[in-house]
Parts: C-alpha cells; structure tokens; sequence
C-alpha cells in the first residue's frame, strides 16, 4: 500500500466516524411523537371481544402500546403521531364490528 493510499484511508475512516457518530443524533430528531388516547368502545362483551379488538389495534403500524380495559370499555393506545392517526385506530376498531366514540388524549 503506499504512503497516499494510506493518507487516504484514515481521511475516509475519520468521515466514517463522523458520520456514524452523527447518525444517532439525526435519528433521534426524526424520532416520532408518542401520543397515547382513550377510546371509547361499545359492543365488547367478554374477553374474547376484548381479544379481538386488542390483537389488529396492535398491529397497526406506529403502534406501540395498547390495552384493552373490559370492565371501562375502552382501549389505551399509544401510537407515533407521524404514522398514524385516532382516526385510523377508530375506523380499525369500527371495521372489526364494534363502535368507537371518541379518542380522548392521556398524559
Ligand atoms: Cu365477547
């Protein structure tokens, strides 16, 4: 190897530290914002519908917590607010057969 490639080689290995040590920072700022509602569901009656509602609600994505309370008849949601809306978790939960009301936001 001679003495430019070499020069060349650390030049390179240093902008690749850089920028890996950049990236974090970068990703964090595009991190999205967790937002987490109550919502409001008519027609469960047992745990099986609860069940029902919890495993789809889950899988949308940008979603990362769900609870499904029988007893308050409602789902906590937290969701990322830069892929998904209430409004997309409500038609989610109306297109399974029950009816969602209104999402009202936790803190
Ligand atoms: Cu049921």
């Amino acid at each position: 190897m001679t003495g430019r490639q070499t020069m060349e080689r650390v030049i390179f290995g240093f902008a690749g530290a850089v920028l890996a040590a950049g990236t974090p920072a970068a990703v964090s700022e595009e991190k999205p914002t967790l937002r987490t509602v109550d919502i409001p569901i008519d027609g469960m009656a047992c745990v099986v519908c609860a069940a029902t509602v919890k495993k789809p609600v889950k899988s949308l994505d940008g979603v990362s917590k769900v609870e499904v309370s029988l007893e308050k008849r409602s789902a906590r949601v937290t969701y990322a607010t830069g892929r998904l809306s209430a409004e997309r978790i409500v038609a989610a939960i109306d297109g399974l057969g029950y009816k969602a009301g209104t999402p009202r936001e936790v803190e």
